[in-house]
């Protein structure tokens, strides 16, 4: 054989395998590590941009529900479900093959206020709030048990400051609520999974009460097998080593752990959290990539989400899943939060659906692991 016929081959070699590493997707570089995943809207379970539905059918081994599975939408009256949507949702992620994570049971937020009220408006009894927790949390899990791997429990009852969220459920039960969720969801599906779920768990403060928390579930005997740490993050905070200290924290208190709704924000924060209550005024100082980002400011992005990933893949024995809250720049929730009409470039795709570079430096990144 020539020299010249063997540096064709090997180059030919070369460029099919670079080629070929270009076409993995994430939930193919992380298989036996952590799955995958990508919360969903119902435009693209539905299929209304096809192209969508595909690079979610095609680049995630598991899905949850954006919306279409919380309380508000699945149980809008005291006597009235909607399925519709969620049985779609279910639907989806079995045709993908993909795990199907459910979201959210309890939550103080996209709630019907029929559920902590009587007809004269008053606040319902300890003993009747229970009660309709339980029929709730029955109905849902019910539904979908055997085909929902694990779901959030309860999500987000603290404050940053690591006390209990004065939310209704609180103040009419007192943190006992958690407790109560976690019971009805093991009855309803014994073998589901039952996560925690928070944001801004890098708060050591915040941390501190969720660790507690799990402590006083698992000497209750309540099943909890992770914490989902939600991962709404910015380009500046927070640091990987909060990050990692959280999770020291989590795997010490015995839990596996969730990224549950991965994000990073690109913009100026006037807020770090995710409650969706906060709202901040327009300005165009606080909406400075209209027109494009600047590729300093794009290199900087990718770093942060290639030091954090790469702290994911070193806890990959107790991390789980990793989930980004939404597919495309397009569509994710943070072109109106905490300011409304922005334009943020917070996911792994593009407004076209393409696969920003970042992702093949991704998946080079899981061969270290
Ligand atoms: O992304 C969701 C957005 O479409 C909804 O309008 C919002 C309403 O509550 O909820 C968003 O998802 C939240 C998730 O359910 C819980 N953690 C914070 C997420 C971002 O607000």
């Amino acid at each position: 054989m020539k020299i010249g016929t063997v540096f064709a081959i090997t180059t030919l070699g070369l460029l099919v395998s670079v080629h070929a590493m270009a076409q993995k997707t994430l939930a193919e570089a992380t298989k036996g590590k952590f799955l995958f995943g990508v919360a969903v809207n119902m435009q693209q379970v539905n299929g209304v941009s096809p192209i969508e539905s595909e690079l979610i059918a095609k680049e995630f081994s598991t899905i949850v529900a954006e919306n279409c599975m919380k309380p508000q939408p699945t149980h809008p009256e005291e006597n009235k479900f909607n399925w519709e949507d969620a049985d779609k949702f279910v639907a989806f992620g079995e045709k993908n093959k993909q795990v199907v994570t459910g979201h959210c049971l309890i939550w103080h937020s996209q709630i019907g206020r029929w559920m902590f009220v009587d007809s004269t408006g008053k606040d319902v009894s300890p003993e009747v709030l229970k009660e309709r927790m339980r029929k709730h949390i029955y109905a849902v899990v019910g539904r979908y048990k055997g085909r929902v791997k694990g779901w959030d429990v309860v999500n987000e009852a603290f404050e940053d400051n690591g006390s209990y969220r004065k939310s209704k459920f609180y103040q009419i039960l007192g943190k006992d609520f958690i407790k109560y969720a976690f019971q009805y969801a093991h009855e309803a599906d014994p073998n589901a999974e039952l996560y925690y779920n928070d944001y801004n768990v890098e708060s050591p403060t915040k941390c501190d009460g969720i660790v507690q928390m799990v402590k006083e579930l698992k000497a209750a005997g309540c099943r909890i097998d992770a914490v989902g740490s939600q991962s709404h993050m910015h380009i500046n905070t927070p640091s990987v080593a909060a990050t990692e200290t959280s999770f020291k924290k989590l795997k010490d208190a015995g839990v596996h752990i969730l990224i549950t709704e991965w994000d990073i924000s690109i913009l100026p924060s006037p807020y770090d959290g995710a409650n969706i209550s906060m709202n901040f005024k327009y300005s165009k100082e606080m909406d400075p990539y209209r027109d494009g980002v600047p590729d300093s400011v794009q290199q900087k992005w990718n770093k942060r989400v290639l030091d954090m990933f790469e702290l994911f893949l070193k806890y990959n024995d107790v991390i789980d899943r990793v989930t980004v809250w939404g597919l495309s720049d397009t569509g994710t929730w943070l072109n109106g939060f905490p300011i409304r009409g922005r334009k943020d470039y917070p996911v792994l795709f593009d407004r076209n659906n393409q696969r920003k570079s970042v992702v093949d430096d991704m998946i080079k990144l899981t061969k270290k692991y």
